[in-house]
């Protein structure tokens, strides 16, 4: 079977598309961005994928891949097209190859027009296809930057998009509307710039007409993108640093958790903020050794009471309300917050130390 996750990078408007193999594990993602890798390699690990390749669409115009910090994160690959003309790939790709991961693949067609590099996955059974900004829905990639050349992106549609079944669904590397998937079908009868009987020339004077702003990013994207997302001095790698106060875990829900025997063996390092109500405090599961009261419904308003000295720890009955605590701790401008997973249910479980508590 297929695993399959259409994630979304609201700044850019990109789509980055997650694909497994279910039964080896094996997993490959198409167009991750730079600021996003945090939250795929937590869908990834939560997922128990190993991702085998990193792979490109195009070299884009108006965000940072996040290929390179995946390698050093995941110690996937990179794969983009040799046509791109972009340094530090693992993987040249050409029309016809085939990337494979597990028992399943995409097959790799050359679509270009957009830029030259540009690339469409079709995956191995022709039910999806991954066209990066070639054919958008009910649009196209635009042409006027990069090598930009509608006549040939007219062609990549026609010869190599529209030729797959009417049923394939259609995943872009952008949608600035909101919408999520197409067919072959649709495009082929709807899209109002290459469906239907549109010709070449109709499709090049459209598009010169266009009339677009060059994406804001396009100066900083660009090279970065032709060196796979490797930050131009070592300083940019900065941009995502992990907090290194403790060992900590980002959860694709978006929080920051501890686990519970670091907590247990490094008490004196953080403060433990317990955010259950009073008689939960004093009742039979007990509380952490040192931990301060603050029931989550007083917490936004109360959070400048707490000194910033310390790292701060939320633990609540089952590791929910705590969850919570952290993103109000961080709106309030505290920035090392870590959730206790599981709550004192878990902790107790494990058999921690407590105060109070019933034995
Ligand atoms: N406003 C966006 C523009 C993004 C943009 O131009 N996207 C390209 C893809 S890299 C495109 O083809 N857009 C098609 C369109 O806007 O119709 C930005 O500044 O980033
Ligand atoms: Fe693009």
């Amino acid at each position: 079977m297929l695993i399959f996750r259409q994630l979304f990078d609201p700044t850019s408007s990109t789509y980055t598309y997650l694909l497994g193999c279910s039964a080896s594990k094996e997993a490959v993602l198409i167009d991750p961005v730079f600021e996003q890798v945090r939250r795929d390699a937590a869908l990834i690990a939560e997922l128990g994928l190993t991702l085998l390749w990193s792979l490109e669409t195009h070299v884009h115009a108006d965000h940072v891949t996040g290929a390179w910090l995946l390698k050093q994160r995941e110690h996937c690959r990179i794969a983009l097209a040799e046509a791109s003309g972009a340094m530090g790939a693992d993987r040249l790709l050409k029309d016809g190859d085939r990337v494979a991961f597990g028992r399943r693949s995409l097959e790799v067609r050359a679509t270009p027009g957009h830029t030259n590099g540009c690339l469409t996955y079709v995956l191995d059974d022709e039910s999806m296809a991954f066209t990066g900004d070639c054919i958008l829905i009910r649009g196209s990639g635009r042409t006027d930057f990069q090598q930009g050349d509608p006549r040939a992106l007219y062609r990549s549609v026609r010869s190599r998009i529209f030729c797959l079944p009417e049923t394939c669904l259609l995943y872009p590397a952008h949608d600035y509307r909101g919408l999520t998937a197409t067919s072959v079908a649709e495009e082929k009868k709807y899209n109002p710039r290459l469906g239907g009987e549109i010709g070449e020339a109709d499709y090049a004077g459209y598009m010169k007409n266009l009339d677009l702003p060059h994406p804001k990013k396009i100066d900083e994207a660009v090279p970065a993108n032709l060196r796979c997302g490797r930050p131009g001095n070592d300083n940019d790698a900065g941009a995502l640093q992990d907090p290194d106060w403790a060992p900590l875990r980002f959860t694709f829900s978006g929080v920051w958790e501890v686990e519970p025997h670091w907590l247990e063996e490094n008490l004196g390092k953080v403060r433990v903020l317990d955010v259950r109500e009073p008689n939960e405090f004093s009742g039979p599961l007990g509380h952490i050794r040192g931990a301060v009261l603050l029931p989550l419904g007083e917490l936004a308003a109360r959070a400048e009471e707490l000194p910033k000295d310390k790292p701060i720890v939320a633990v609540c009955r089952a590791g929910s309300r705590s969850a919570h605590a952290t993103a109000i701790l961080q709106k309030a401008g505290f920035s090392d917050v870590a959730n206790l997973p599981g709550g004192m249910l878990r902790w107790r479980g494990e058999g921690r130390g407590v105060e109070g508590g019933a034995v």
